[in-house]
């Protein structure tokens, strides 16, 4: 066994020539790594000769540093003897976000899915709400997501005898307890210790089907190991420009016995999320420090694009073929937005698509999937009969009502993804508060399915609903609230005033 290393040691090691860091008890040098790394160096020497979990968890799985750090560069474990217990002083903000949490209302008093955010946002860490709740550009997409549902009417049926609803169903063959899956949101620890393990267990327990990230905070196996026996997941998949990489990813996920791949396809470079962007000139006191801008911080950073530089831009519908040699996983495009690439990605065999413009965060002004939806079963019903069961279509984005989902189902989506709501549900009360998600989704699915007159998820049907106002922006058009701060209204003749 290698000799224990002393802290003091560690600190002698703290700079860009020799930079050693602590995680997990562990002594690395991450010298040579140093200009690798995915977030840029600064942020790791910024903990050279110390140790660094605490910064280091929220943003990667365990297992990234041992699997992408040769072993020579593993030096040992830190001698637990020498290190210097420094009892951190909260700051204000830490202070104020601890009574918060205290006086959070009980779970009980959650009534919808919008609580959770509300509670969300008043606990979070800035830099984890600012990652979670931003969207791109204006952030008009992620209005419009919501503003959508609220264009499109019920057209209820009566006197049908729904003393018994049931809204499961089959996606992709799976069995759902609910017509709602939850979809990948990335980075789980930033908003809960626990991160995405939440999402799983509450998901075992309720026969909910859970998407893995490839940006997991947790690691996938984690993830796999907290199932319980016959619980469903799928695997999103950004694709990286190493393909033997992505080719193990997909294999291994496989033989773990996940049963969807979700290739996500609207991302070959990430939105530009301001919000999350402006957090990289904060500091820890909270205080901006814009006036770095000049001494050479990148300002398009932010955490999304910190952590996804691997995404490989060049990927295209040539590379389908290949997916599909890799793996017999059915294969979802997710991220499709049109009826052009919809009837592409079913003449290609795949299994289906996700109609979603990724919660807002991608091509801001981008429409939302719902009435993208429209358009592309109109197209994929030139193709043969609908609902087709080889070529399934799902719809994300601004999904917070289970009327909105019984929306989408009757415009022929056969499930639906939802992201920040169970995000959110888990950083603001764990595991417990995801399980409340699900019951909120089945206590409003049991009445709005009584109310609309459809006893069974296959009841719904197109006449359902009232879509004809969807194309028409000009209602509800979200408020563009970056212009609404900085421009005042027009002033009106103003009276003398003594
Ligand atoms: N989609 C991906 O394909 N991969 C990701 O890593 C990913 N991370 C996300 C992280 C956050 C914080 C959020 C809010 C969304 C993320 N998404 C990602 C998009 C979601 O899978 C989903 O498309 C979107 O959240 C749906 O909109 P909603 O949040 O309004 O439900």
């Amino acid at each position: 066994m290698s000799a224990l290393i002393s802290s003091q040691t560690v600190a002698e090691h703290a700079s860009a020539s020799s930079c050693w860091i602590i995680v997990h008890g562990k002594v690395y040098d991450v010298t040579e790594f140093l200009p690798e790394h995915p977030g840029g160096s600064r942020i790791i020497l910024k903990y050279a000769g110390k140790d660094a979990t605490e910064a280091y968890d929220p943003i990667h799985p365990p297992d990234a540093i041992t699997t992408h750090l040769p072993k020579e560069k593993h030096l040992g474990a830190v001698d637990p003897g020498t290190v210097i217990k420094v009892v951190k002083e909260l700051t204000a903000e830490e202070i104020r976000r601890q009574e918060l949490m205290a006086a959070r209302p009980s779970i009980d008093e959650i009534v919808n899915l919008h609580d959770f955010e509300a509670v969300a946002k008043a606990i979070l860490p800035a830099k984890a709400w600012a990652y979670y709740s931003s969207a791109s550009d204006d952030e008009i997409t992620i209005r419009e997501n919501r503003a959508a549902y609220q264009r499109i009417w019920f057209r209820p049926r009566v006197l049908r005898d729904v003393s018994v609803v049931d809204w499961s169903t089959t996606i992709l063959g799976q069995r759902s307890s609910l017509p709602v899956y939850i979809s990948a949101t990335a980075l789980g620890k930033l908003g809960h210790p626990d991160g995405e393990l939440n999402l799983t267990r509450a998901a075992g327990k309720h026969g909910v089907i859970q998407m893995i990230p490839t940006l997991a905070s947790c690691s996938f196996d984690e993830i796999v190991d907290a199932t319980v026996p016959g619980q469903t997941q799928f695997v999103q998949l950004y694709v990286n420009r190493d393909r033997e990489i992505t080719r193990k990813y997909v294999q291994h996920a496989e033989k773990r016995g996940v049963k969807g791949l979700f290739i996500t396809v609207d991302a070959p470079q990430l939105g530009r999320r301001e919000k999350d962007m402006r957090m990289k000139f904060v500091d820890e006191s909270g205080v901006a420090k814009v006036q770095e801008n000049q001494s050479g911080v990148k300002k398009d950073e932010g955490v999304a694009r910190a952590i996804s530089s691997f995404i490989d831009p060049s990927l295209s519908w040539k590379d389908i073929p290949w997916f599909k040699s890799i793996t017999n996983m059915p294969i979802v495009l997710k991220g499709v937005a049109t009826p052009e690439d919809a009837l592409m990605a079913y003449d290609y065999g795949l299994a289906g698509i996700v109609l979603s413009n990724h919660g807002g965060r991608q091509l801001d002004t981008a429409r939302s999937g719902i009435e993208n939806l429209i358009e592309v079963v109109a197209a994929l019903k030139t193709r043969g009969p609908w609902p087709n069961p080889k070529f399934e279509v799902f719809v994300d984005g601004g999904i917070r009502r289970a009327s909105d989902v019984l929306k989408a189902i009757a415009l022929g989506a056969s499930a639906v993804g939802v992201g920040r709501a169970f995000m959110y549900s888990f950083c603001a009360y764990g595991q417990e508060g995801v399980e409340k998600a699900f019951q909120i989704f089945r206590d409003e699915l049991e009445m709005n399915m009584r109310l609309i007159g459809a006893r069974t998820i296959d009841e719904l049907s197109p006449e359902m609903v009232d879509a004809s106002a969807i194309h028409s922006h000009a209602g509800l058009t979200p408020a563009d609230n970056l212009y609404n701060t900085t421009y005042q209204p027009l002033a009106l003749a103003q009276f003398k005033t003594k």
